[in-house]
């Protein structure tokens, strides 16, 4: 039989994290342990395709390596799935350094909002910037997270909080899938807080993502989820479910800001609706953790929020993993509760918070972070017939990805078959 030719090879790596077998439902439970380690491994691929994967000695056998064939050396270093980011913002304008010594001096992230501040001062900044102004800013925050290692992301909108601004945002998504080699994954959050112009009228802005952003946002495919900031405060319950079930009808699938700092059944509605995620979850009830088992739901925690927002309680994670809940990390990246774009950063964290072993957190931002933004079949796992994404770490072992907190580890970042950091 003819060898297939590989245009890029990556081998001798002391291991390969493969993540494989998780591609039909995510891991929940126990199942996060399984990483799917290769010793002496070696990933092959072409066309941005992973052609093989396997012990070193195997994968050669299986393919052709020509003059043309870029060969890349992983001794001693680790390779991982290209990390897997499902819940940014990484659209805005400005910066909220302040917000920092308001919190320090006491103020919530909550009052602050209710005052005028926090998401809607990033509303301001974003509505008076041009298209372009805004993909130049994500694109620096984005180059930032390829050279850690992330090479897919959901990136939200809710900065405009009118339909023009809010279709200006999606636009600079689009744009930026041309434009660098992040993938984005586009949601639309028209609802993540009352614009000032409606602070008397929160059902009036309510009835305008339902009865005119939504259907616009659906008409021009700007997005493949619809989210909403469901919070004591900003969003009720049933005002996320009026907007979730109007957004499902259009054809969009849905993610939920689930019990953040309130216990509101945002998980229960979760998984009633069949969302693709609930976020955030520090709040979660037990009803909440017991629902998100044993629904198709993925529980996206955010650790480095609970981090930066100080002293509050993290979401229990343990408990969710012992019940069968499906999790995936995220980084929240945001102007506001997570300046924080490193998913690494977010590993170390949620070693030591959130308590989860150091392969539960691997499968939490490949395998399962793809399911939680529709992106299994593609990406999330080193598998023959996936994308050619991968992560090689200077680090002798997955362990010491988490245990070596704060450094960026990644060497060499490759995305779709192509070497895009390092080299
Ligand atoms: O800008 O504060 N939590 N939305 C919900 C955010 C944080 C982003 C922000
Ligand atoms: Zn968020």
């Amino acid at each position: 039989m003819k060898k297939a030719k590989a245009d890029l090879i990556v081998r001798n790596a002391a291991e390969i994290v493969t993540c494989a077998g998780g591609t039909e439902h995510p891991r929940r439970g126990r199942e996060m342990a399984d990483i799917g380690l290769i010793r002496d491994g070696a990933v092959a691929a072409r066309d941005g395709v992973i052609l093989a994967v396997g012990r070193t000695d195997d994968v050669l056998e299986q393919v052709e390596i020509g003059e043309d064939t870029k060969v890349i050396e992983a001794k001693g270093r680790v390779v991982l799935p290209g990390l897997v980011d499902p819940h940014t913002h990484v659209i805005f304008a400005g910066s909220r350094e302040h917000e920092l010594e308001m919190r320090l001096n006491g103020m919530s992230y909550l009052e602050i909002l209710a005052r005028g501040g926090g998401i809607l001062d990033t509303v301001r900044a974003t509505r008076e910037a041009g298209l372009e102004e805004l993909i130049a800013a994500a694109g620096k925050y984005l180059a930032e997270m390829l050279v850690q290692g992330t090479t897919t992301a959901e990136a939200k909108s809710g900065y405009g909080l009118s339909t023009e601004e809010e279709v200006k945002m999606l636009e600079a998504v689009r744009e930026l899938n041309r434009l660098q080699p992040v993938e984005l994954v586009p949601t639309f959050l028209g609802a993540h807080a009352i614009p000032a112009e409606y602070r008397e009228n929160p059902e009036g802005y309510v009835d305008l993502v339902v009865e005119e952003m939504l259907p616009v946002i659906a008409r021009q495919g700007l997005a493949e989820f619809c989210d909403v900031f469901c919070e004591e405060g900003v969003f009720s319950v049933e005002q996320t479910r009026r907007i979730l079930v109007r957004a499902r009808e259009l054809g969009l699938k849905l993610k939920v800001h689930a019990d953040e700092m309130a216990s509101l059944g945002g998980a229960e509605l979760a998984s009633e609706l069949g969302a693709t995620s609930a976020d955030h979850l520090m709040a979660v009830s037990e009803k909440g953790i017991y629902d998100l088992a044993r629904a198709d739901t993925v529980a996206v925690l955010l650790p480095a929020t609970t981090f930066c927002l100080m002293g509050q309680k993290y979401a229990p994670a343990r408990r969710m993993i012992e019940q069968g809940v499906a999790v995936a990390l995220a980084s929240d990246f945001n102007p506001g509760s997570s300046p924080v774009n490193s998913l690494q950063v977010v590993m170390g964290i949620a070693c030591r918070q959130l308590k989860m072993k150091p392969a539960e957190v691997i499968t939490a931002v490949t395998i399962n972070a793809a399911h939680a933004i529709g992106r299994a079949a593609e990406v999330g796992s080193l598998e023959a017939g996936k994308r050619a994404d991968m992560v090689i770490f200077d680090a002798p072992n997955h362990l010491y990805l988490m245990y070596r907190f704060g450094t960026n580890l990644a060497e060499t970042v490759i995305k779709n078959g192509q070497v895009v950091i390092g080299g």
